[in-house]
């Protein structure tokens, strides 16, 4: 925080300094420099406001809460991103040293070769050989995504223009609508478009079956930290899997272009213990009661 605001304001003190003396050019590319260094500033404050959501100069994922997004973060950070890092590396050695070794200077009369079978050899099968490292583990990890088996109960999550409702079609079948929290209702600044009215609430340590679909067009209900993001298409009832190992509140988001509001239809969900699970859902079943939806699997919910 200390650090980019004392960038943020020596940038911005230069760009004065240049503007005041140089030509139009320069000018511009302080204007630009002052705009970035402004921006650095403003973005540091704004981070600072929201603590527990963000901390300056974190790198990588959020923790993972579920088995899934365990097995997709450790797939990321363990498999993908070494292999892609030392292709970087690679590449970039390999280009400056073709730059450096075959440049005019040095290559007055250039070669006329056009074949290296070797070489052509070589550089099918090591990326053949990346791909299925690739492949093992991600073939591994999509199975798992689609195993439903043993699931205590299911949710459905339908998506409208703008907002989440869920259904607990095992649970009675009561249905709410999730609305986003704005202004004078939003206790904490920090949680903007993250709030909603009523979340959803799920048990630790239960697998719980998520049925999603869409009531217009499409979305996509997506929560990072449980490696979901399942598209809610309208007329098909798209499924798969949540067991949240820890307790607390998670956020996401739509994550398909829905129209104008697509940015005001976050996901919440409380992840509570089994005990306090079966207390909210005596008093959901109560509270939602008029909203029970008899008939549980419909594809669309009557609104
Ligand atoms: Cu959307």
């Amino acid at each position: 925080m200390q650090i980019i605001s004392t960038v943020g304001k020596l940038a911005q003190k230069l760009a004065k300094a240049v503007t005041a003396r140089s030509s139009s050019c320069l000018k511009a590319f302080a204007i630009a420099i002052s705009a970035i260094a402004i921006d650095a500033f403003a973005s540091s404050s704004a981070t600072a406001a929201a603590v527990e959501l963000a901390k300056n100069w974190q790198l990588g994922l959020s923790e993972p809460v579920s088995p899934i997004a365990k097995q997709i973060f450790n797939f990321h950070n363990n498999i993908l991103l070494p292999i892609s890092f030392a292709i970087c590396v690679f590449v970039f050695a390999l280009g400056g040293f073709i730059c450096w070794r075959f440049s005019e200077k040095r290559n007055k009369k250039p070669s006329k070769r056009t074949h290296n079978l070797k070489l052509e050899v070589i550089w099918t099968i090591i990326p053949v050989i990346i791909l299925v490292i690739l492949f093992v583990p991600s073939f591994k990890m999509l199975r798992s995504i689609d195993d439903l088996s043993n699931a205590a109960f299911s949710v459905k999550a339908t998506g409208h223009q703008w907002y989440w409702s869920y259904e607990y079609p095992d649970h009675d079948g009561f249905t709410f609508d999730s609305n986003l929290l704005s202004g004078d209702e939003l206790k904490d600044k920090s949680k903007r478009l993250l709030k909603t009215d009523n979340a959803l609430v799920l048990p630790v340590g239960q697998k719980v079956r998520l049925l999603i679909t869409s009531a217009d067009v499409l979305h996509s209900w997506a929560v990072p930290r449980f490696g979901v993001k399942m598209d809610a298409v309208p007329g098909r009832l798209n499924e798969t899997w949540v067991q949240v190992d820890k307790a607390g509140v998670y956020y996401g988001f739509c994550t398909e272009l829905c129209g104008h509001g697509h940015a005001y239809m976050p996901v919440e969900v409380h992840a509570v213990s089994k005990g306090e699970f079966a207390v909210w859902l005596r008093d959901a079943k109560k509270r939602f009661a008029k909203n029970t939806n008899k008939n549980n699997f419909a594809l669309v919910v009557k609104e």
